[in-house]
Formats: C-alpha cells, structure tokens, sequence
C-alpha cells in the first residue's frame, strides 16, 4: 500500500498550443483516484497549484517565451515535490514537460537530504536536452532534462540542487532530437534508449539494466512520462505527436516492470492535451498505465513464474 499524493500542474506556457492546462482535470475525470483507491492505496489529492505571477525574467534568445512563468511553476512546483516527498509518492498531474523542471528540482532536493542518489527515466518521443540558450522553438518544455543534468543556460531558473550525473538518467521511446540537442547528448553518457535500440533489444532488458542500477545504489526514482512516448495512433491527446512510437503492449510492461521493481518514488504525467482528445481515450489510457505502475496485473501469480 502505498500513499499517493496527486498534485495538479496544469501548465501550458512551456509550449504553444493550448490545452495541457485541461490535463489534471481529464485524470480525475478518467478515474485516477478511483484507480488507486481500487488497488489498495490511498490517496490524497492537494488540487491545482498556483503559482506566483512572474517576475519579468529573460535571456538571450529571442524565440523563448512565457520564461517568467515557467520560473514561477519552477519554483512553486519543486517546493509542492520536496513537501510530498516526504509524505507519499508524489504523482505530478500535468500540464505540460516544462514542469517537470520544478517537479526534478524537489525530489532532487530530497533526495540530497536524505544523502541518496537521485535517478530518473524519461520515457518520451524527445530527449528534451535543449536549453533556453539553444532552444529553436523557444518552447521550454524541450529544456528539462537538461536543466537537470546540470547543462548552462538556465541563469534565470534558480540553481538546480544537484545536478544528476549521466549514469543516473535513462531515455526511453526517444525518436526526435534536434542538432543542438544531439551535439550536447554526446557529451553525456546517458544511457539512451531511442526507438532503434527498443526495436532491436525489446523493452525489458535495456530498463532491468538501469533499475538494477537504481537498486544497486539505494537510489530514489523519478519517472517523467510524457504522452508522446506513446504511439499516436493509441495517444492522440498530444500537440507534438511524433510516428513510430511504444505500443499499448510495450508501455504496460514497462509500467509493469517499474512496479515490480518497487522502485518508482515520484511520477510525472505530462503533455496531455484532452482538447486534441478522441472522447477521452488518452487520459484513460494513462490511467490504464498508472494502474500498471502501481500494481494492476493482468494475472496475479502467487509467485513469480515465469
Ligand atoms: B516535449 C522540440 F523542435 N525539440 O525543442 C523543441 F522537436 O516535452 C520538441 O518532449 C520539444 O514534448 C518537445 O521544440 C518537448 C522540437
Ligand atoms: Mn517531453
Ligand atoms: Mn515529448
Ligand atoms: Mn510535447
């Protein structure tokens, strides 16, 4: 049994199009509490956060925007993570990606305190490596894992914590990167599982290898889950759909197999866009997910036996 706490993040000035803002009420809507009040755990759901207004903030290239209120989400969202981290597993319900620059500051602040090493999987289509300074489309939500990997760039955001060294991060679904970002990714030994690895290795050896990596060091882990790691013919809520995507089969075992791992600590559900939905297909099939994530199976062995 395990105490979720649900935090809605509906955050729409990391992009263009509008909508993710609609994201959190889509999921209570398509029964996320229900979901996991029905496998034994209890839930708590801390409603929308409000960010502070903006503070005016800018930086050297001209196509970024909405910056000052991405720092104000930044900085509201890693406070409501640090909190929840220490009273549940913080499920952060966006919104779009650019929350989860506030969302792996906190945990990552955490995480500090209780001198363990901070991981996170990123499962997406993008590698969202940019940083305000290389961004092309200006859109902040390409930027967070670079914020977390410690890349410069970001002087209008506050310091991250500790940045996560390489070793620490796994991409997964990847199947769009700019050349800024690739430049940058080669210089970072993050274990890259793109689409082309997937294809050839499956799912399930490439994600063992990392959470034995997790386990090995006592690490906390952080899964960020955007929609466009899935395929868009089974997710069309999403404004940035890239072909070629996990299929319905391959995104349950891995939900299926972070839980068996026990490993997960806080969650990211992001870039849900329910006005580009087919009668709420998307956010019930992430709700299908989390269901996996925290222990739905489709036959409950006794023992594990197979
Ligand atoms: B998402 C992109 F150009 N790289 O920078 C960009 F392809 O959170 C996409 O993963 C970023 O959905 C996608 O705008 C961000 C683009
Ligand atoms: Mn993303
Ligand atoms: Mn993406
Ligand atoms: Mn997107």
């Amino acid at each position: 049994m395990t105490h979720c706490i649900l935090i809605g993040a509906p955050v729409d000035e990391g992009q263009r199009r509008l909508g993710c803002l609609m994201g959190p009420a889509a999921y209570r809507v398509a029964g996320l509490a229900r979901t996991l009040a029905e496998l034994g755990h209890s839930v708590e759901d801390r409603g929308d956060l409000i960010p502070a207004p903006g503070r005016g903030e800018t930086c050297d290239n001209p196509a970024v925007h909405h910056l000052p209120e991405v720092v104000a989400w930044t900085e509201a969202l890693a406070a409501a993570a640090t909190t929840a981290m220490g009273a549940g597993l913080p499920i952060f319900l966006g919104g779009d990606h650019s929350l989860a620059l506030g969302t792996l500051s906190g945990v990552t602040a955490h995480a500090e305190t209780l001198d363990r090493p901070q991981f996170v999987l990123w499962l997406d289509a993008h590698s969202d490596f940019h940083t305000p300074l290389t961004t092309v489309s200006g859109n902040l939500h390409g930027t967070p894992m670079a914020y977390a990997a410690g890349r410069s760039g970001f002087d209008a955001l506050p310091p991250f914590p500790a940045p996560i060294p390489a070793e620490r991060i796994c991409m997964f679904g990847i199947r769009s990167v700019d050349p800024a970002e690739h430049a940058a990714l080669l210089r970072y030994d993050i274990a890259m599982n793109d689409m082309r690895v997937l294809d050839e290795r499956g799912i399930v050896a490439p994600l063992r290898e990392f959470l034995d990596r997790v386990r090995a060091a006592n690490g906390l882990l952080h899964v960020s889950l955007d929609v466009d790691f899935l395929d868009p013919s089974i997710a069309p809520a999403v404004g940035t759909t890239v072909p070629g995507g996990a299929t319905f089969r391959e995104a349950h075992l891995v939900c299926e197999l972070l839980h068996e791992s026990g490993l997960m600590t806080s969650l990211d559900l992001v870039e849900l866009n329910p006005f580009l939905d087919d009668r709420g297909r998307t956010a019930k099939l992430i709700v299908d997910l989390v269901g996996s994530l925290m222990g739905r199976k489709v036959f409950d062995r006794p023992t594990r036996s197979f």
